[in-house]
């Protein structure tokens, strides 16, 4: 609001002529119109960089990879990281394996609507669902885990597929004093996008850091998560709009 205010004014006096009477401070916080300062009300959330969606894992995302330079630079500007790990029970409801005659990329329907059926990934405890060995997050503060109970599954970590079920992290959030979320990780079109929209449902502010993300997308499942994204509420930016407190 400050800001958008503070834009409008420097508009307003550009337009009459005297921006020079403004001094040379004033164009430099106009040029930094879209830098971003997290602050302690602010909690980055780093979705899923496991083995599992990286290249040798069960289910690669392309270019997942590529996520983690940007992650571990975007954690030096937040006082606040929470990681989530994909945590699967072997024979998950959510794996192809689970459902006799169905295969990878296919759908079920199961008890909470259509399940996208996935190859056997992010099995509880496995190296495979470890997280990526050159994530470097060693302020991260929280692991929430999810997609744990065997017949359900959780994009999102904030609720389970039920939309009922909860994981905890809006209540940890909330007690900690956090109203806003940046969000990055894998896979943009599927937990990355899950979990900015709980946060908006949860009264959360929600950012995505979009280079700092990677996408499955399955039947254009990329478009349409960036349209549900930005319907909810969910601001895109990039890694460079995020400045240091
Ligand atoms: C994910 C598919 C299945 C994700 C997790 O992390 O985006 N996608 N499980
Ligand atoms: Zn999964």
């Amino acid at each position: 609001m400050v800001e958008n205010h503070r834009r409008t004014l420097i508009k307003a006096a550009g337009a009459f002529g005297i921006v020079q009477l403004l001094g040379l401070g004033s164009l430099r916080a106009f040029a930094a119109g879209n830098a971003i300062r997290p602050g302690s009300g602010s909690a980055l959330i780093v979705v899923d960089v496991q083995n599992c969606f990286i290249d040798g894992g069960t289910l690669p995302v392309k270019g997942g990879a590529d996520v983690v330079p940007v992650i571990n630079a975007l954690a030096s500007k937040f006082d606040n990281i929470v990681i989530t790990q994909d945590w699967h029970t072997a024979g998950h409801a959510s794996f192809a394996s689970a459902h006799p005659g169905k295969k990878p990329f296919e759908t079920a329907q199961l008890s909470y609507g259509t399940q996208v059926l996935w190859p056997d990934h992010c099995v509880q405890g496995t190296d495979d669902a470890a997280l990526d060995k050159d994530l470097k997050l060693p302020t991260a503060q929280v692991i929430i885990r999810k997609g744990y109970h065997k017949d359900m599954d959780s994009y999102s970590a904030f609720e389970e597929a039920d939309h009922k079920t909860k994981t905890g992290l809006s209540a940890y959030l909330k007690q900690r004093h956090i109203d806003t979320v940046f969000v990055t990780g894998l896979a943009t079109d599927f937990c990355v996008a899950w979990t900015a929209m709980d946060a908006r449902k949860a009264g959360f502010k929600a950012y995505v850091i979009e280079d700092a993300t990677r996408a499955i997308d399955l039947n254009g499942s990329l478009a349409a998560a960036w349209k549900s994204m930005d319907r909810a509420g969910v601001k895109r930016i990039q890694s460079k709009d995020v400045v240091s407190a």
